[in-house]
């Protein structure tokens, strides 16, 4: 049997060109200060036959280096010995973690391993990960995204105009003023810019309570929307399953739950009607494949959340019709934070991958810890 043998980490800051601003707070009673940079923990797995694999964790602005310390001195010891392939170890370790949370910290240190190991299995067989699982398709739809709340009326809609320059036909953009009129408004403006027939999706970033999710979505549905995303607090079921029977536009949510347990709540109570599960927060790629199986079973659409290099190779893995999201100047590829050439591409709203083996993401650039 082929074991682990060996695990490393590596933390990184890589700088944003283009800063997230107040948008991203976690709502009216989280941190609002801008994020300038991304947490990444860089990992590598050697395996007993010799194999190497490269994954990574991530976290935007909380945690890196908790992370980095739940992966070199609790994941790592209870990892070296047991069993490489992809997914074979990972329900084991989930539980050896969880009397510090069933997912947060936890599940984001343990993608780290799991995407290294992933990686090492397709770099073993010189095949890319997508092939690896089984490709469904040779591109998927890729949506413009934007970090955008804090943006003047101006510079939103130049944004929007690049999107649609770059041939996107799907768009997101974030909601949550403190006066829905002025939602309205650039919305309103946006939707004018877009025309009737491209994706228009909005993300509240957990802003609102259950009445004024009610009152905000009511009024802003007028401009025709493809889902609201993430109106309330993540972690209320009962507010998304009452606010679903309240309001006509299809309510997404995903980035902050972290189990396939939560998935499968939030569906079966019809809580939500998209899924978004961010690859790393959930704990990797195996865990992830099982929340795809869940949306399938349910009949939900799954659109993973953020990290296009890594989301657009499962996408095109997925049944259904995965989107990927592009956060303008977001990409580890755009922010040149990438070793070797970024293994996918995005052009006229459509992602596809380059060639390369393993998933193909190695980071090069950050300050090394220790
Ligand atoms: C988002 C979350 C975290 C970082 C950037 C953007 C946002 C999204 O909620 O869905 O894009
Ligand atoms: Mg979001």
């Amino acid at each position: 049997m082929t074991t682990i043998e060996r695990l490393s980490t590596r933390l990184l800051r890589v700088p944003l060109t283009r800063p997230w601003g107040p948008s991203h707070a976690a709502g009216s009673s989280g941190a609002s200060a801008a994020v300038d940079s991304i947490g990444v923990i860089a990992t590598h797995v050697l395996r007993s036959d010799g194999a190497e694999g490269w994954g990574f964790s991530w976290t935007p602005q909380i945690g890196a280096e908790a992370v980095q310390a739940l992966l070199d001195h609790d994941l790592a010891p209870a990892a070296i010995g047991r069993p490489a392939a992809p997914g074979e170890s990972w329900d084991a370790l989930w539980a050896y973690l969880h009397e510090a949370g069933s997912g947060g910290v936890t599940t984001i240190a343990l993608a780290g391993l799991d995407l290294a190991l992933w990686d090492a299995e397709a770099r073993a067989r010189d095949l890319p990960v997508s092939h690896l699982i089984g490709r469904r398709r040779e591109s998927a739809r890729a949506y413009g995204s934007g970090v955008n709340l804090h943006y003047t009326h101006d510079e939103l809609l130049a944004q929007v105009q690049r999107w649609i320059d770059a041939g996107f036909d799907a768009v997101k953009i974030k909601v949550g003023k403190p006066d829905v009129a002025e939602d309205l408004d650039r919305l309103t403006a946006v939707r004018a810019l877009l025309g009737p027939d491209r994706a228009l999706m909005v993300d509240a970033n957990q802003r609102w309570t259950l009445e004024q999710a009610t009152d905000a979505v009511t009024a802003l549905s007028v401009v025709g929307l493809d889902w609201i995303e993430e109106p309330l607090r993540a972690d209320d079921l009962a507010g998304h399953v009452e606010l679903a029977r309240r309001i006509g536009v299809p309510i997404a949510v995903g980035e902050n739950l972290h189990t396939a347990y939560r998935f499968a709540e939030f569906l079966d109570a019809g809580g939500a009607q998209v899924v978004q599960p961010n690859i790393i927060r959930v704990g990797g790629i195996t865990p992830f494949l099982r929340i795809a199986e869940i949306a399938a079973q349910h009949g939900a659409a799954l659109h993973p959340h953020l990290l296009p290099e890594l989301s657009g190779q499962l996408a095109l893995t997925l049944p259904g019709d995965p989107w990927t999201e592009e956060v303008e100047d977001a990409g580890f590829g755009d922010l040149g934070a990438l070793l070797d050439p970024s293994p996918v591409a995005i052009a006229d709203g459509r992602l596809t991958e380059t060639p390369h083996t393993g998933l193909g993401i190695r980071f090069s650039s950050g300050s090394e810890r220790d």
